[in-house]
């Protein structure tokens, strides 16, 4: 493998895997959604209904960025002549949103053309009814074609999910910037209404709220899977705007604020972890999810009131190291889906079904920002681990896979190469390894997917288009 040899560049590696798991999926599951690497055929997930394509819109940007002109060209195509909404399909609307829209989105910021724009922009048309309910709260799942709406089965009492309708924001905005229709920004304004008139228990947010009703279903908190992105967006919206959004900009401080105060421990071992939160428990366990949020809180760092900006850098740096260590602890040295602080067990799994790891980005996204904001070496070095775990127990002749159990010696593929290896493992990566001015920070934000979408300066208008 190019591993062995010493004198890669760790930058030019990553675009290795990605032209790895690019060629793959062309050659087995073109124009489907994603990749079984192991079974080489097409994989099919319900989140997006019969809409097709999901890894050749998530990919776009990242083989945009690494100069992959000929197969961003043959996606570009493809998106033109094949990528379809005018389909029967009850999709998620938040997948569906930060993958599809956001990948479109971006898209068309670096490429400048037009397709892409005309694309998102449509897509974003089909979104809007979901947010018919009595309180605008966008349901879950939609009816692409009927404009039928309804929530997660299993979503506590009818609920909408925080993560879910909170993660709208970024892309609707641009939505309305490039379409002129202020339509989505309305829509995305009044969610934000709708959550500053209720009553947050210890100021948490709790990750479901019933959108006939208005009010919070189960007061579960977490910063992980449910919640995650709702508090990433409110950072990046007021780093989006310029820093002019002070609401969002408030809420986001606010927020961090009940979540230090609440959530976040440490082991006895020294371990900073962030824990989950039912009516007032704490679950001292935390998600591969929630690793991202050492990355948003070192970019908020910046900002932070009250003195709090070596705080926040070092909260990020010490949640880094935790995420480290869940890796660090493996046989594989890739971290499992989610960790524990009890029973005598510290950034372990215990349970057999949090053992797995699905190629997803957080720990990468973390050190990426670490590395962007600190310039620690260590951060690199902890990437470059990650990455040869990745070559070593994830890479498969026909892609990448998904792991079982990350504790044992043999893997045990998942057979599932997931979009978001592409769109966001892949190209944190490459950024850490990169110098800071491919994508700086003063005028791009990343979704919640690694899209980055540029920042709307207050005076020059979109001038920061194709700005790479
Ligand atoms: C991605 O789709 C996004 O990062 C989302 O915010 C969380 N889940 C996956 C990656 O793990």
């Amino acid at each position: 493998s190019f591993l062995l040899n010493q004198h890669y560049n760790p930058a030019f590696v990553s675009l290795q895997m990605m032209k790895h798991a690019w060629d793959n999926y062309k050659r087995y599951a073109w124009g489907l959604n994603e990749l079984k690497p192991i079974s080489k055929q097409g994989h099919s997930s319900n989140l997006f209904g019969n809409i097709q394509g999901a890894t050749i819109v998530d990919a776009l940007d990242t083989l945009y960025i690494m100069e992959m002109k000929e197969e961003f060209k043959e996606a570009k195509e493809w998106v033109e002549k094949n990528l379809d909404f005018n389909v029967n399909a009850e999709i998620s609307v938040f997948e569906v949103n930060i993958r599809f829209v956001g990948g479109l989105l971006s898209a068309y910021y670096l490429s400048g053309e037009e397709v892409f724009r005309k694309k998102a922009v449509e897509l974003g048309e089909k979104l809007l009814p979901a947010f018919n309910t009595p309180t605008g709260i966008p349901w879950a799942l939609l009816n692409i074609k009927s404009g039928i709406g309804r929530n997660w089965p299993w979503a506590s009492g009818g609920s909408s999910i925080l993560a879910e309708f909170g993660t709208l924001h970024l892309e609707f905005i641009h939505l309305s910037h490039l379409s002129g229709n202020p339509v989505f920004a309305e829509k995305v304004m009044n969610i934000r209404k709708v959550l500053n008139r209720l009553d947050k228990p210890e100021g948490l947010y709790p990750n479901y709220l019933n959108p006939s009703s208005g009010q919070w279903g189960q007061h579960h908190v977490s910063i992980g899977g449910l919640g995650d992105s709702f508090y990433e967006y409110l950072l990046k919206a007021w780093l989006m705007s310029d820093k002019t959004d002070e609401e969002g900009k408030k809420m986001y401080y606010d927020a961090v604020q009940a979540i230090e105060t609440h959530l976040i421990r440490k082991s006895s071992g020294g371990l900073t972890y962030i824990a989950e939160w039912k009516g007032g428990l704490l679950e001292h366990k935390m998600g591969h999810l929630t690793c991202f949020a050492g990355g948003m809180f070192a970019l908020g760092a910046d900002g932070a009131p009250n003195d709090k900006t070596g705080h926040h850098i070092e909260l990020g740096a010490e949640i880094a190291r935790t995420c480290h260590e869940s890796y660090d602890r493996t046989s594989m040295k890739l971290g499992p889906e989610a960790f524990r602080f009890d029973g005598g067990v510290e950034a372990i799994a215990t349970r057999q079904n949090e053992k797995y790891y699905i190629l997803r980005p957080e720990v990468i996204e973390t050190y990426m920002y670490m590395w962007r904001l600190t310039h620690d070496p260590k951060y690199r070095q902890w990437g470059w681990e990650a990455v040869e775990a990745l070559e070593k127990h994830c890479r498969v002749d026909g892609g990448y896979s998904g792991i079982r159990d990350v504790y044992n010696n043999h893997e045990s593929h998942d057979d599932v190469q997931q979009s978001f290896f592409l769109s966001e493992t892949l190209k944190y990566l490459y950024l850490l390894f990169s110098e800071d001015d491919l994508l700086p920070f003063e005028h791009w934000v990343f979704n919640t997917e690694a899209h980055p979408l540029p920042v709307l300066h207050k005076d020059n208008g979109n001038k920061e288009e194709n700005q790479k």
